[in-house]
């Protein structure tokens, strides 16, 4: 039987053998891949913890996140799904400086599970390439994600890069990652925010929907605002 416990300390320890057994036992059993991914989660709080207490350093964070996406590359096509059909194009990213993409693949995951076809940048992405990207692909959204307190303030640029760009002029933008809060994402104009993988999705769609005329909402969409809305 899947051992949850097993798998975050798996992670925890940067095995990613073990990470990915574990994993795949549990796919095995027919576990909802959600619940899965959620010990994998709680393992990168506890290393990010670990490293704020100077217990370890950046190369065993690193192997952490190896060992997760080792584990999380198998959930892939379970939450992503079948028969997936884009009609929405999305391109995401870890903003300038930050190399931080566990999150942001997790967005891209789910995105892709509902229907957006997702041109994914990577992490340290520009204004510029953020821009180009959803010029050459007709894209309907940006995402950006950011870990670091330091580069959130990058989001800013990809903003007002969108607001400057009249050729596109249903373009939008959506940001998260974990020091992103809903209050900035009012302060610099962002047209939704998510805290998570699975809210980003509602986010996402509500807001193509919101440009594309076929759903009214106000201000920036965010998953309260949606359940309100609904
Ligand atoms: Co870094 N790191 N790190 N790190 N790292 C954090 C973020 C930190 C909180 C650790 C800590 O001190 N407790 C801290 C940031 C402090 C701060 O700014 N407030 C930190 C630091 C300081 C650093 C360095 C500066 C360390 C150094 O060099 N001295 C350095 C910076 C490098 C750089 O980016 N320029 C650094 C480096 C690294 C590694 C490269 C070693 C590695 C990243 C590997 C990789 O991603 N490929 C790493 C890791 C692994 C972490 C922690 C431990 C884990 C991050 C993670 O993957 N979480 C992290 C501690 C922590 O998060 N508690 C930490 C799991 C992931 C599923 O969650 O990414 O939050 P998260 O994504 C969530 C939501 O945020 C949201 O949905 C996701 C899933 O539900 N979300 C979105 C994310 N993007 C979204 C976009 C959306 C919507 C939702 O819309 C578009």
């Amino acid at each position: 039987m899947a051992d949850f416990e097993r798998l975050q300390a798996a992670v925890e320890a940067g095995d990613r053998e073990a990470a990915v057994e574990i994993t795949q036992t549990a796919i095995d059993e027919g576990l909802d891949p959600h619940a899965i991914l959620e010990p994998m989660t709680e393992a990168m709080g506890v290393v990010g913890d670990r490293f704020s207490r100077q217990e370890i350093f950046v190369p065993e964070m690193l192997i952490s996140a190896r060992a997760m996406k080792g584990a999380v590359a198998l959930l892939e096509p379970l939450l992503i799904g079948a028969g997936h059909k884009p009609d929405k194009v999305a391109v995401l990213g870890t903003v300038r400086g930050d190399l931080h993409d566990i999150g942001k693949n997790l967005v891209a995951m789910m995105l892709k599970g509902a229907n957006f076809k997702i041109i994914d940048l990577g992490t340290n992405t520009s204004a510029d390439d953020f821009l180009a990207a959803a010029r050459e692909h007709g894209a309907d959204l940006i995402g950006c994600s950011a870990l670091l307190t330091t580069t959130m303030g990058n989001m800013r640029e990809v903003i007002a890069a969108v607001a400057e760009a009249d050729d596109m002029p249903d373009l939008r933008v959506i940001i998260g990652g974990a020091p992103v809060t809903l209050e900035f994402a009012t302060e610099i104009g962002a047209d939704g925010w998510a805290p998570d993988a699975a809210s980003a999705v509602h986010v996402a769609t509500a807001v193509v929907q919101r440009a594309r005329g076929e759903r009214r909402l106000e201000g920036v969409i965010h998953p309260e605002a949606l359940a309100v809305s609904a």
